[in-house]
């Protein structure tokens, strides 16, 4: 039904469960209150069978309906098939999740599922190893939940699947994995997917055995009933009472219409494999099966099929009825200001018409009607025309809560509406290493929040590479400062399952330039998972990292427009020194936001002052700080720029050039209250320094400010931005100085700008 709705236009496109859903009415069966799913567009059976979706929902999806209570899923956001329950009230807090079935919120890229699966699974092995954790009854009982992944075979062949699996066999959780297996993923066939062509073959090594912890690994005939409940039932006590990992390797499926509806199956699939197929497909086989044993007669199975048709078709009759009742509203508001101005302009009369006769019409049809309309009337002193202008106002307002509202949390939580509190210093507030600072930080949020966790490479025992949590695992367990492999997109995983489950991680990424390697997933997963779910699910995951400046080409780099470029949804957060990341933190840990720290490498062992209230001072976000003012130029930096740009700054001084150097201190958000613009207002002119590539985060600074600060008419010379080259930096201190922005060349270059206009003043150097 749903495939027809595409193909007579009313939906755009349609992948479906069909051929896999008797193995998740098995999997439905053991999914307990509490339980977790991350899993893929194929399993609507599943969500159907735990009650977390209803067929009107489900068509609801389907057409894209903007509203939260026929699609709860996505509220319209999301194409078909991507499952989500709310996990979160109407204030944005979690629910009471250890009573609900939960399902993470889907993404189409294939196992992209993974990660994350893996950090809801290891939560529940949280809950149950922390005593102090016992108290949050409300997210878990006693860890006893487990985290449902289902994921196709073909998307085994992606590099995250296997980093999760090994991750969940070292960290022996509870994460139940079904492969559903119809030895195609889309037109390629299993032998270009796998090894041997099967997943549970290749990963038997990982199976545990008396003396070796692993994995279970179970596997089932799709079309097997029985086989698939002795299955679900063994693998689902060993996975919740012993927290072992399982992988359920579901085989002989089907795909009875093709992969989705932009291609037909006949043009990969042989006769005989299609002929199979239909012989397998697993409804028949289930009907077989009812009649050998007697349960129900062929009438009484086609009497059930009927009305199961008939309830879908009313389902579906009664979403689209809903769906373009909702889209239309604003039109039938629109049509008689229409009619109204057509009676004087006659081209108002054929956009009128053309939209009457538009089928199916969206919003975006009123709307261009609308402005059309207002441009014939441009000038004209009429009161319909001020009518429109307001309908047009009107529906923008709701159009941007439909298709643009929250990117980021809109709750009471939002790090935006976060308190500010100074740090404050007496007279014997010691002077420390950077790195100490952090540490201070960090010791006194884990002792004040037991949901704060911190983990990644080398975190544990020797508190990070840099110290910043040095003694912590020894105060506070193994289970709170945790070491990782070497696996960064998992690492990000862990976190996102986490936070899901209302803990507060700190995920570290050793060096900034391995967030490669986590980007996609906290761009696809971490980064949307606010706006997907319409705030349906959050996830205020802290990643921590450390970059800008060190040695060599792969850990001095400062990729900050492949960030600000990837990661809108979450806030990206860049202090100068460790007080400022510090207070970042303190602030980002009360929030529900998810946001990005970027510590700056070469400063742990610089002397910083320890704050008196190093746990409690909370620095805004968006809200740059002066370090130097100054009138005939502004300078807009970050990180660890600060410092060289300050020491050319003091150069400049010395000839007669007075800079003001602003610290955005943060890039998103950045500068909300415009005071760059402010300070250009007074100088006139601009520099924009970072260590990215050229067209970087300068050009990102540039845009923020010259536009959507009007900062271009304060101008009286050309915008400059100084950046490293397009070059990775070489080793040591002469590949870092010839390919990073150093001191003397924004001295040259800020010179050679006020020399523009005091060319006397100012001689050439050169
Ligand atoms: C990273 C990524 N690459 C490609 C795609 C396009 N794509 C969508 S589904 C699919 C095939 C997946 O096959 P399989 O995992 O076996 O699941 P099935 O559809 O057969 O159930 C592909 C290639 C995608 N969504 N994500
Ligand atoms: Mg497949």
């Amino acid at each position: 039904m749903a495939r027809k709705e595409v193909f007579m236009g009313k939906a755009k496109f349609g992948i479906f469960g069909d051929g896999k859903e008797l193995a998740q009415i098995a999997m439905a069966k053991v999914f307990r209150n509490g339980d977790h799913r991350a899993g893929y567009y194929r399993d609507q059976t599943f969500m159907l069978a735990i009650g977390e979706m209803v067929l009107t929902n489900y068509f609801a999806q389907l057409y894209a309906h903007t509203s939260v209570e026929a699609d709860p899923a996505s509220a319209g956001r999301q194409m078909t098939g991507h499952f989500a329950t709310r996990m979160l009230d109407e204030r944005g807090q979690l629910k009471e999740i250890a009573k609900l079935k939960n399902s993470s919120a889907d993404i189409s890229p294939t196992a992209a599922q993974m990660p994350r699966l893996l950090g809801l699974a290891y939560a529940s092995k949280l809950f149950r190893q922390n005593e102090e954790l016992k108290q949050f009854s409300n997210l878990s009982s006693n860890g006893n939940e487990i985290a449902f992944g289902t994921i196709g075979n073909a998307s085994t062949s992606e590099g995250m699947f296997f980093e999760a699996i090994n991750a969940a066999g070292v960290l022996q959780v509870p994460m139940l994995i079904s492969v559903w297996d119809d030895d195609y993923g889309i037109s390629v066939p299993k032998e270009y997917q796998t090894t041997k062509g099967s997943i549970s073959k290749i990963l038997s090594g990982f199976q545990r055995s008396q003396e070796e912890k692993g994995f279970e690994i179970f596997s089932a005939k799709g079309w097997d009933y029985e086989e698939l409940i002795k299955v679900y039932e063994q693998a689902e006590k060993i996975c919740r009472e012993e927290h072992v990992p399982v992988l359920v390797h579901v085989t002989e499926m089907t795909q009875p219409q093709g992969h989705s509806t932009s291609g037909s199956h006949e043009r990969y699939k042989s006769k005989e494999r299609l002929a199979w197929e239909k012989n397998h497909d697993c409804i028949l086989k289930m009907r077989e099966w009812i009649m050998d044993q007697g349960i129900a007669s062929p009438e009484e199975l086609d009497s059930l099929e009927k009305e199961a048709k008939a309830s879908a078709k009313a389902a579906k009759d009664s979403a689209w009825k809903a769906f373009t009742s909702d889209n239309q509203k604003s039109q039938r508001k629109l049509m008689p200001l229409l009619t109204k101005a057509s009676q004087n302009f006659s081209e108002i009369v054929d956009i009128k018409k053309h939209l009457e006769q538009t089928i199916n019409p969206e919003r975006l049809d009123s709307l261009k009607a609308a402005k059309k309309a207002l441009r014939v009337l441009a000038g004209k002193e009429i009161e319909v025309r001020q009518e429109i202008i307001n309908w047009v106002k009107s529906v923008n307002e709701e159009n941007f809560d439909r298709y643009n509202s929250y990117l980021h949390s809109q709750s009471e939580w939002s790090a935006l509406k976060a308190e500010p509190i100074s740090a404050k210093y007496s007279d014997n507030s010691p002077l420390l290493d950077g790195r100490e600072i952090l540490q201070a930080c960090f010791e006194a949020a884990l002792k004040r929040d037991p949901l704060i966790q911190a983990f990644g490479e080398d975190v544990g025992k020797i508190g990070d590479v840099n110290q910043g949590f040095a003694g912590l695992q020894e105060k506070f367990g193994e289970l709170r400062v945790t070491d990782t492999g070497i696996r960064e997109c998992t690492i990000i995983g862990q976190g996102i399952g986490l936070a899901l489950r209302g803990f507060r991680p700190i995920a570290e990424i050793q060096y900034l330039d391995y967030l490669l390697y986590a980007i996609q997933i906290l761009s696809d997963d971490l980064a949307c998972l606010q706006y997907r779910t319409k705030g349906g699910q959050k996830a205020p995951l802290i990643v921590r990292t450390r970059g800008h400046r060190l040695e060599g080409i792969w850990h001095a780099g400062s990729p900050m427009g492949m960030i600000l470029h990837s990661l809108r949804g979450m806030y990206v957060l860049t202090p100068r020194n460790m007080t400022q990341a510090a207070g970042f933190y303190n602030t980002m840990l009360e929030s529900d936001d998810p946001c990005l720290i970027i510590e700056c490498l070469n400063g742990y062992r610089l002397k910083e002052k320890l704050p008196d209230n190093i746990g409690e001072f909370k620095l805004p976000l968006g809200v740059p700080e002066i370090l130097r003012e100054g009138s005939d130029v502004t300078i807009v930096t970050y990180g660890s720029m600060c410092r060289v740009v300050m020491e050319a700054v003091d150069d400049l001084e010395k000839h007669g050039i007075s800079c003001e150097v602003i610290d955005v201190q943060t890039l998103l958000p950045f500068d909300i209250h415009h005071s760059v613009a402010q300070s250009i207002k007074k100088t006139s002119r601009v520099v924009f320094a970072d260590e990215d590539v050229p067209g970087g985060a300068t050009a990102f600074m540039m845009q923020k400010v010259l536009e959507e600060q009007h900062a271009y008419g304060f101008l009286d010379a050309a915008p400059l931005t100084i950046t490293a080259k397009e070059h990775r930096p070489p080793y040591a201190s002469d590949g870092d100085y010839f390919s990073k922005p150093n001191p003397e060349e924004v001295f040259d270059k800020v010179y050679g700008l006020i020399r523009e206009t005091e060319p006397d003043r100012f001689p050439d150097i050169y």
